[in-house]
């Protein structure tokens, strides 16, 4: 039961998966050198880091044209508007290796955890629409794959306290196996984990993070200026550089300029 979904437009089937299990997988989102490219620049990044750490870092695309691609890539960004509409951010964007042999992580929902999303409502609203680029092979278990609770955006209940990550875990979990250049698109109200990772090699996952436009960036302060002079304008758009002619009112804003489907 794999909610399987295609690069490009969201598609009826595809919304409703989406909304049903929290997450659609995407093999092939990205081209084997789209792939090699960010893989390269994660790894660059990483490298000025001590190794054998789990680590995040964020807003890489300001320095690596390879994530940069990712901002506004064609086979995600149809389906961003599709479920968030044309006004939206990026709101962060997390490069996370997962060390060779090390175990998984813990059950969590994405969010501010000072003032969690699912105190405005249950449902928890969709306020954080993630997309986690595979940048190593995670085509089994045991590859530092991402673990979900399908469904779990959906419900009110308190997570179990005693499920231990493969240990004493949930029937129902399922491991997204995919290839390199596999996206995993999710809501953030769905439970899920860092798998653990068995293998001899680290794990590379690109995760970039979409919200409302009224959301504060989480991984920077401010957008670096080099970074807005030489980027494009839907992607300083996406990045929350937006006129607001009518201050302070909100409205009047300019649309993004998106590429025409
Ligand atoms: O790529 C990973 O290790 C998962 C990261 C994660 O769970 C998160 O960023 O919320």
């Amino acid at each position: 039961m794999i909610p399987i979904a295609q690069p490009g437009l969201l598609t009826e089937r595809e919304r409703f998966m989406f909304a049903s299990f929290g997450y659609l997988v995407i093999p092939d989102a990205l081209s084997t050198a789209e792939t090699a490219a960010c893989l390269e620049a994660s790894q660059r990044a990483h490298s000025a880091h001590p190794p054998g750490q789990w680590r995040q870092i964020g807003h890489l695309y300001e320095t690596e044209p390879a994530i940069e691609a990712l901002i506004d890539h064609p086979a995600l960004l149809p389906k961003i508007r599709g479920l968030l509409g044309d006004y939206f951010i990026l709101q962060s964007a997390w490069c996370t290796v997962q060390p060779a042999q090390t175990a998984a992580g813990g059950y969590h929902q994405d969010g501010s955890a000072v003032y969690e999303f699912r105190r405005l409502a249950i449902p928890t609203p969709l306020m954080q629409l993630r997309v986690g680029y595979y940048l190593t092979d995670q085509s089994e278990d045991g590859m530092g794959n991402m673990v979900m609770i399908p469904g779990s955006h959906n419900t009110g209940t308190a997570f179990p306290g005693d499920v231990q990550p493969d240990k004493h875990d949930l029937p129902i979990r399922d491991v997204v196996c995919g290839k390199p250049g596999t996206a995993l698109l999710f809501h953030q109200g769905v439970f899920h984990r860092t798998g653990r990772n068995e293998r001899a090699f680290d794990r590379y996952t690109m995760h970039m993070v979409y919200a409302p436009p009224w959301l504060i960036p989480s991984d920077r302060s401010c957008n670096d200026p080099a970074f807005l002079e030489r980027t494009t304008p839907l992607r300083r758009a996406l990045v929350g550089e937006w006129q607001r002619p009518e201050e302070p009112f909100g409205v009047g804003y300019a649309r993004p300029p998106f590429p025409e489907e």
